[in-house]
């Protein structure tokens, strides 16, 4: 028997400042690592995004007309203190009230992002960023100021976005030119300042600002192992553990689980901190987690003199000799970029979440990317989109059947964004940006056939 969706489930849909507004270069804002990564990213004009800064009352208006509940986005921490702290820029400021006076008046509920990927620039070049523990502070001021700027507007907070990611990236971390491995040591240093940091605002808000939500978004997925043997099942195991249980299991229950601290010692990466952190982070623990769930992996023992694994794709290393290989699930269909399509991943992953932290859940980001051609007249045919959609909404009914507290669902992303590796050739939106990687002057929003499906699908209040 599947359970209805509670009337006030949040159907919503997801963006990020640095994917979707450009305008990096107005309105006084600084600039974020992002500026200076050296990858393929910089090619795909992040500065331009998809001209959210100038249209945000358009794309507000389609999501009024689709029916959405909740939009969640980012913050850009350097439209606000564009060198990271000191003097905040009034455009800035001015500029988020206007998105979330929209918002509210359409009643759209705004969730809102902290941090997502876009770190000040000035703030590594000053004194290394998250390496150094001076950032606890800055994120906390820079929190503290979003609190109570918009606090009286915004019930639900996200600190950080993706933290398990960002760990594994370092230029997102703006060290650049070195790997995860060669970096590992300043990672997870990192890594504990970002806790830290959000059990701070955790703390704050609980204290200061009652009424108010907060949680982190976690990019989770479920591992499979890749034959019954068990060095494939502790494989399977130990990934799901170094990529995010590790994580949850810190910034929840302020413990670093043995395995783990064993990992970072066997690679002299053990970060420095004091005791009393620990005690600091177990107390101020989040109100619920954001769950950003795309796809499932599934993971065969790699012995130390191994051959490379097979598959790379997303950023979680795709092999580390002596542990873990991820490999190809011959079960599961998957993306152009060879994400699997697995519905009952989301479904099992919101399973493991409640039962290891008893914490509500929301779905932040879920959603299916494809090359498509826009054009001007014919809304795109997506219906492979709206089967991963419908599929994904399925399995979150099912969890929530089984007594799962699950209050909210974001489709990634509501219109086309960048996309943080393929530009604008990945497209993942509901509404269709009429852009090509290049060309930067038309930017029209198309709705495309799976926005008509959600706008319907929101009506009903069910799949
Ligand atoms: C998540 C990020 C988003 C978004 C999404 C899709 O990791 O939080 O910002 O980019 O993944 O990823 P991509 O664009 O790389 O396909």
């Amino acid at each position: 028997q599947i359970a209805p969706f509670p009337q006030d489930f949040l159907w919503g849909a997801s963006s990020s400042s640095f994917q979707a507004e450009g305008a990096w270069h107005e309105g006084g804002k600084g600039d974020s690592v992002i500026s200076h990564t050296e990858t393929e990213a910089q090619t795909t004009a992040f500065d331009e995004g998809v001209d959210f800064y100038h249209q945000y009352h358009t794309d507000i208006g389609l999501m009024k007309e689709a029916g959405l509940k909740a939009f969640r986005f980012s913050i850009a921490w350097t439209r606000i203190f564009p060198q990271g702290v000191g003097k905040p820029n009034p455009e800035g400021v001015a500029f988020y009230h206007h998105v979330i006076d929209e918002l509210s008046a359409a009643s759209i509920e705004p969730i809102v992002t902290m941090y997502h990927f876009d770190y000040p620039q000035h703030l590594v070049d000053k004194y290394g960023g998250w390496l150094s523990r001076r950032s606890i502070n800055d994120f906390v001021t820079y929190a503290k100021f979003l609190l109570d700027e918009y606090g009286d507007k915004v019930h639900y907070w996200i600190t950080i976005n993706e933290q398990d990611h960002i760990t594994k990236m370092p230029y997102r971390l703006g060290i650049l030119g070195k790997t995860y491995s060669e970096s590992m040591r300043e990672e997870y240093q990192a890594n504990h300042h970002m806790v830290v940091a959000s059990a701070k605002v955790f703390n704050l808000i609980h204290t200061k600002y009652p009424g108010t939500e907060v949680g982190p978004a976690l990019s989770y997925q479920v591992y499979y192992p890749a034959t019954h043997s068990p060095e494939d099942t502790e494989a399977a195991m130990d990934l799901s553990l170094l990529t995010q249980d590790y994580l949850l299991e810190l910034q929840c229950s302020g413990r670093y689980d043995p395995v783990f601290r064993h990992y970072l010692e066997s690679h002299n990466a053990w970060p420095d901190f004091p005791d009393s952190d620990l005690d600091y982070i177990k107390a101020n623990s989040p109100d619920f987690i954001g769950v950003n769930y795309y796809s499932s992996d599934t993971v065969a023992y790699m012995p130390a003199n191994g051959d490379d694994g097979e598959i790379g794709g997303k950023p979680v290393p795709s092999y580390e000799r002596g542990i873990y290989q991820k490999v190809r699930n011959k079960e599961l269909p998957t993306t152009q970029w060879g994400w699997t399509i697995d519905p009952r991943g989301l479904k099992l992953s919101l399973r493991k979440l409640y039962y290891e932290y008893h914490l509500p859940m929301i779905v932040t980001e879920n959603g299916f990317s494809e090359e498509e051609e826009v054009s001007p007249n014919k809304p795109i045919d997506d219906t492979k989109r709206i089967a991963y959609l419908g599929d994904h909404i399925r399995a979150v009914q099912e969890a929530i059947s089984l007594g799962i507290p699950v209050f909210g669902y974001c489709i990634w992303s509501f219109t086309d964004v960048i996309s943080g590796h393929s530009g604008m050739n990945k497209r993942y939106g509901i509404v269709a940006v009429n852009r090509t990687n290049f060309d930067l002057k038309a930017m029209n929003r198309l709705p495309k056939k799976s926005f008509y499906w959600y706008q319907q699908l929101i009506k009903k209040g069910a799949y």
